[in-house]
Order: structure tokens, then sequence, then C-alpha cells
């Protein structure tokens, strides 16, 4: 009798952890075929084959398998670059023997150089993405890339994976816009690419005004923008253009995975955005009950999905804004208090080579010209809370902003609510606490519990 329970207890044992391992299992699945399934699921083929294996890559003493999405192949693959040759132009910029890989753009060019312009690279999604369903229908986008003297290997890929990874019938063009980059060939060669547009800049305008530039040429309905060292994954675009087909007032974003600034590994960004400091600056998202999309106070700023129109009405970017930075809290804070939502979709990722510093110069000087920005965010949108900005970088105090009597109209003419509204609804867990005297910014500027800092940047990481 007893021989029968042990063994009864023995048998259910190993039945409970065959099943504990094959719930793990269920849940991490990789995909064995995302793009094709989810192709079949859309009746949108449109001449992609996509071929899974298996890889290893090992990292901190550890090894961790990989299921890689390899690139679509034959068909179409060649003709993708029209009449680029792609390797005398990336043979044009080639680093010299001895020179320091990092020196020019904060990243390890060599790596970069050498990886080759179609790579594959690790669907990142969950699993169920690749079963959702989008509308056959969709609009097409037109993708805004702003460059400074960025490598023409990283910039060759960013462009190569957004052709390779959408659907074509999506893809309006490609407008580049060259902000006065030492070498005007570094775009121009490009607009032999079918779709590629390039812009230069007569004089270095900075990434917000290029940016206007390019949304101003741009003859798609849907405005993508995507910083010019990217690397977009599997099915990124169709869940955004979903989205704001959806509801033109949405500035969708995709979770954005990292790319190593060091040997270029494409890893996957946690799709946790609830709690922490993360890099997507989206910590506390109000999560929906699929888990297809979550709502966030502030974006990233660099990789996002916008209705041209809507762009327009909201007043575009604020073109006073120089150079790098603050335009994302502007941005941010403008579409959600005059009458937008922005999101985040966890099922559209792209990948972009996040650096420690800036590899170009500031011609006003880094620091003043990120006062300059902030500050006009600040005092256009931030009402009577714009004392806690001050209090976090009271060196601002005094310096020059320009006016903003322009965007003071916009805001007035918009009938956009009051910063207080923000705060209580679309940020109600934000508070100054004295946890902010500790908190360590390693990616720009927002805290998830500190008021005090939202407009605060590391000067330790871009010195
Ligand atoms: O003078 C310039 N002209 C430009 O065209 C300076 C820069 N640029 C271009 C540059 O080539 C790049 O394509 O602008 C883009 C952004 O500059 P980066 O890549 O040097 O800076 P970054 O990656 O820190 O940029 C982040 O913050 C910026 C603040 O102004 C912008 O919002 C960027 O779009 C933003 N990038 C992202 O959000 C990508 C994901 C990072 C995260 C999180
Ligand atoms: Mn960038």
């Amino acid at each position: 009798m007893r021989r029968i329970r042990a063994n009864a207890i023995a048998i259910l044992t190993v039945a409970w952890i065959l099943g504990t391992f094959y719930y793990l299992w269920q849940d991490n699945k990789p995909q064995s075929s995302p793009s094709s399934s989810a192709s079949q699921t859309r009746g949108r083929g449109h001449g992609q084959k996509v071929v899974s294996g298996r890889l290893e890559i090992h990292r901190d003493d550890r090894t961790i398998p990989l299921i890689v999405t390899q690139p679509p192949r034959a068909e179409g693959q060649s003709q993708l670059l029209g009449g680029l040759d792609e390797k005398a132009y990336l043979a044009g910029k080639q680093l010299k023997p001895g020179d320091d890989p990092y020196r020019d753009h904060a990243f390890n060019l060599q790596e970069s150089d050498r990886l080759g312009s179609e790579r594959a690279i690790r669907d990142t999604r969950h699993y169920r993405c690749a079963s959702l369903n989008y509308d056959a229908d969709l609009p097409s986008t037109s993708i805004i890339i702003t460059f400074h003297n960025e490598a023409r290997s990283t910039l060759l890929r960013t462009i190569k994976s957004v052709l390779m990874r959408s659907p074509p019938s999506l893809i309006q063009e490609i407008i580049l816009i060259d902000d006065f980059s030492s070498d005007p060939e570094d775009c121009q060669l490009l607009s032999q690419i079918p779709k590629v547009r390039c812009l230069r800049n007569g004089r270095r305008e900075g990434l917000i005004r290029s940016r206007v530039r390019g949304a101003n040429t741009a003859s798609a309905s849907i405005l993508t923008f995507l910083d010019s060292h990217c690397e977009v994954n599997t099915d990124w675009l169709q869940p955004m253009i979903q989205r704001v087909k959806e509801d033109h007032t949405r500035v969708v974003s995709p979770i954005i995975d990292v790319i190593s600034l060091d040997n270029f590994a494409y890893l996957a960004a946690s799709a946790d955005l609830r709690g922490g400091q993360d890099t997507q600056h989206t910590n506390l998202c109000t999560v929906t009950a699929d888990n297809t999309q979550l709502q966030t106070p502030v974006i990233a700023g660099g990789i996002f999905v916008m209705d041209k129109s809507w762009f327009n009405h909201l007043g575009q970017y604020d073109t006073h804004m120089d150079i790098w930075g603050g335009e994302n809290f502007e941005l941010s804070f403008r579409v959600w208090m005059c009458g937008g939502s922005l999101e985040i979709l966890p099922c559209s990722r792209v990948g972009h080579v996040f650096r420690k510093r800036h590899p170009y110069d500031f011609p006003e000087g880094n620091a003043l010209t990120y006062i300059k920005n902030t500050r006009r965010a600040a005092e256009v949108w931030m009402d009577e809370y714009k004392q806690y900005y001050y209090s976090a970088r009271p060196s601002a105090q005094g310096k020059a902003f320009g006016s903003i009597a322009d965007r003071l109209t916009l805001r007035r003419k918009l009938n956009c609510k009051p910063f207080r509204w923000y705060m209580e609804n679309v940020y109600p867990e934000l508070r100054y606490t004295d946890e902010c005297e500790n908190i360590q910014f390693k990616n720009t500027i927002l805290s998830a519990v500190c008021l005090q800092v939202i407009l605060e940047f590391a000067d330790d990481f871009y010195p």
C-alpha cells in the first residue's frame, strides 16, 4: 500500500515537473517562422521567405541560444538597392589601419563595417505578436531619417533593414536629410536606391529643423521618423500604422532594442515597461489587457509614427530648438495636452545604437544648446511646474532661450490643457520623493518618480 502511494507521489512529481517545463517552454516559445505565418494570415504575400536557424552567442560566461530570422533572400534582394554599388559606397569611407574605431562615431566603426548591410537579427517580439492581424489596406508612410556625419555602414543598414522588413506597399519613400555632413556623397549616392530621396541642408540645422524639412516634403499621409543608426525588426511597421489609422491623434513608438556600440550585437529590450528606469523613458505605462499597446507619458523621441496632418495641426516641432535635445519632451507634452495620446507598441521592435557621447560638435556648445531647448519646453508647457525644472538645473536660470511668443500663441490657439492636467491624468505616479536624490540617469532624462528631474540630463552620460 505504502509502495503504491510512494509510486503515485513519484509519478505525480515527475508529471508536475514535466508540466512546469512544458508551461515555461510554451511561454518562451520562439516562433519558428514569424514573418511567413503572419503574412499568410494577412494574405500579404510580398515575396519574402523566412528561414530560421539556430545560433548561440556567448556573453558574460553565459551561452544564450538565439533563434535567428534570416533576411529574405533570392528574389528582390539584389534589386533592393537599385543602382547603388554597395561595395564601392562602403569602401569609399573606411577606417585606416591604426585609427581609433570609436573616434568619429562613438561606436565601434570597425565592427559596423565588418557586419555588412544585411545581417540577420533575432526577432525579439513575444511569439504571440506573429499571430496578430492588420488591415490589408493600411496607408503608406514616408520614412524620415536625418543625419549628421553618420557612418556609411550604419546608415545603409538602417535603410536596408527598412526595405527588407517592411511590406513594400507601406513604404512610400525614404527621405534622407543630410544635415550638412562633411561629405555630400554620403547621402547623394544613396538616392540611387529605389524610393530613397536625399535632401541636403545648406548649413547645419540640427535634427529638429531637419525633421521638419523632411516632414514638409513628405508625400505620404503618415510620417515615420528613425535615427540614422537603427535596424528595424520583423513586422515593425504594421502595428504602428494600424494604430494611427484607427485614430489619427495617436503618436506611436516601437520598443527600442539595443544594438551594442562595441560589438553590434542586437539585444532585446525588456517588454515589461512597468516600473523601474528603462531606456524608453516609459516606466509606469498603462498596459492594456491584451498587452499589445501601452500608453506612455513621454516617448524617447527618435523613432515614432505620426499622422502628417496631426503633426502639422499640432505645430510640427519648435523650430527654434537647435541641434539635439528637448524636442521629445516638448512633443510629448504637446501631444497629450492638446488632445492626442502617446503609445508604445510591444509588437513593434526597432534596434538603435545607444552611445555614451555625442560624436559631433554643437556650434553653441552642448550644455547651452540643451539648456536652451529644454528651457523652451519648460517655459511653454510646464506652467507653475517649471520651478521643478529650475531647481533640478539651477544653471539654466538666466541662460538665453529666445522668444517663445509663437509657441505660446500655438498653445492658446490649440486650446491645450494645463500642465497640471498632464501631471494628474497622464502621469499621476510622478511625485517628488527623497529617492530623487539617488537616482542616476544613465540615458537622458526622465525619472519614474521625480518631477524635479523631469528635464534633467546626465552630464556624465553626455559630457
Ligand atoms: O545636428 C544634428 N543633426 C542630426 O541630423 C545632430 C543629430 N542628428 C541626427 C543624428 O544623426 C541621429 O540620426 O539626429 C539623430 C539623433 O541624434 P543621436 O543619435 O546622436 O542622438 P540620440 O540617439 O541620443 O537621440 C535621441 O535623443 C534626441 C534628442 O534630441 C532625439 O530625440 C533622437 O531622436 C533620440 N533617439 C532616439 O530616441 C532613438 C532611441 C533612443 C532611445 C531611447
Ligand atoms: Mn541615436
